[in-house]
């Protein structure tokens, strides 16, 4: 397995996230990848790289240009509102809903901040374009590694990417990461593609990227959003739309689910992905479901995330994973690696 390393994802380490009134200190924090590569130092199951440069086209052909030049210039025009900015992260607090319009973009921060986010739980500082970026070229370089014939990959990067849409920002999440890879694998020669997503909460953004699409397939399993974030996506009757009707799947389970209901799940996940045949498997790795997550739900327990990987393996599919959510700090690590391990032991 090639795992692809993003060296500059600790230049993202926000301050605070708005929670129930107040700013409390942010859950996505650099420490999360520190964990993951001391786990990998103790069990190497793969061989680590660096990340290959991304064109500004292999972005675009996710998210749009104006949202792109947007976040490359975020903290230059956050900062020229005020020097003293720059002690301070930047958080949206005014948004464009229902009515309003979304075609012109202000030309003051504040409005064009609201324009592209959806909450206020998702902190940019000075280096969070490097971070994001780099996290993209590490997707990219992951799907370009399995094109070559590498099996799989593995894109460890932070900020996560499964909420950010075509043009938006939300959920700790900034650029698709799994939607790079998949967009990668398809542009490789992947005739079809399927994301599975595992983390805790919906992959709205992915979703919404590839949602009238009828060549790359979107499974979800997810809190219910009826009480879990994201809130505003991710109900079972989300089938995609036009061409791409039948190539969305949303499967909600209640907060309090257990790993043995959560499996079975997966199971149904798994086999929508066999019945799409795809070439290559885009997975979307949050631990966060696991029982002793502090922001999720699930009930999964260390050795859960052993047997996830090794049903994974099962598809048969090349794969890229991407690093999404896991919140449990001092256990990401190992939950990562358990998945990495029973999925090379299945598929050797
Ligand atoms: C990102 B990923 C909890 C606040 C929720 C956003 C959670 C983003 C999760 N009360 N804040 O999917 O792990
Ligand atoms: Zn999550």
């Amino acid at each position: 397995m090639r795992i692809v390393h993003n060296p500059d994802h600790h230049r993202h380490d926000a301050r605070h996230e708005m929670y129930r009134g107040r700013l409390v200190p942010c859950h996505e924090t650099p420490d999360r990848l520190a964990f993951v590569l001391e786990a990998l130092r103790q069990r190497p199951v793969g061989v680590l790289s660096g990340p290959e440069p991304v064109s500004d086209a292999e972005l675009r052909a996710v998210h749009a240009p104006r949202y792109l030049d947007f976040l490359a210039g975020a903290w230059e025009a956050w900062v020229a509102l005020d020097p003293a900015n720059a002690a301070l992260d930047i958080l949206p607090s005014v948004w464009p809903v229902r009515g309003f319009r979304h075609d012109v973009e202000p030309l003051n921060f504040a409005a064009r901040l609201g324009l592209y986010s959806f909450d206020a739980g998702s902190p940019m500082v000075a280096g969070t374009w490097a971070a994001a970026r780099a996290g993209a070229a590490c997707a990219v370089t992951a799907a370009r590694a399995v094109l070559s014939g590498e099996g799989s990959a593995l894109a460890l990067t932070r900020p996560p990417g499964h909420h950010a849409g075509p043009d938006f920002f939300g959920g700790y999440c900034f650029l698709n990461n799994a939607a790079l890879a998949a967009q990668t694998l398809r542009d490789g020669g992947a005739a079809r593609v399927a994301v599975l997503d595992v983390d805790y909460h919906h992959g709205n953004g992915t979703q919404t990227i590839f949602y009238a699409r009828d060549d790359v397939l979107t499974v979800s399993l997810h809190g219910d959003p009826m009480t879990e974030y994201p809130f505003f996506l991710g109900h079972a009757d989300e089938r995609g739309e036009g061409a791409g009707l039948g190539w969305n799947l949303n499967l909600p389970l209640p907060r309090g689910t257990s790993a043995a209901t959560w499996f079975d799940t997966l199971d149904h996940a798994a086999q929508a992905v066999e019945r799409c045949q795809p070439d290559a498997l885009v997975v979307a790795l949050g631990v966060d479901t696991f029982e002793g997550d502090p922001i999720s739900g699930f009930h999964l327990r260390s050795a859960d995330y052993l047997r996830l990987g090794e049903r994974l393996a099962r598809l048969g599919l090349p794969t890229v994973f991407t690093m999404e959510g896991g919140y449990a700090v001092a256990e990401v690590g190992v939950h990562v690696v358990n998945v990495l391990e029973g999925f090379e032991a299945r598929a050797r």
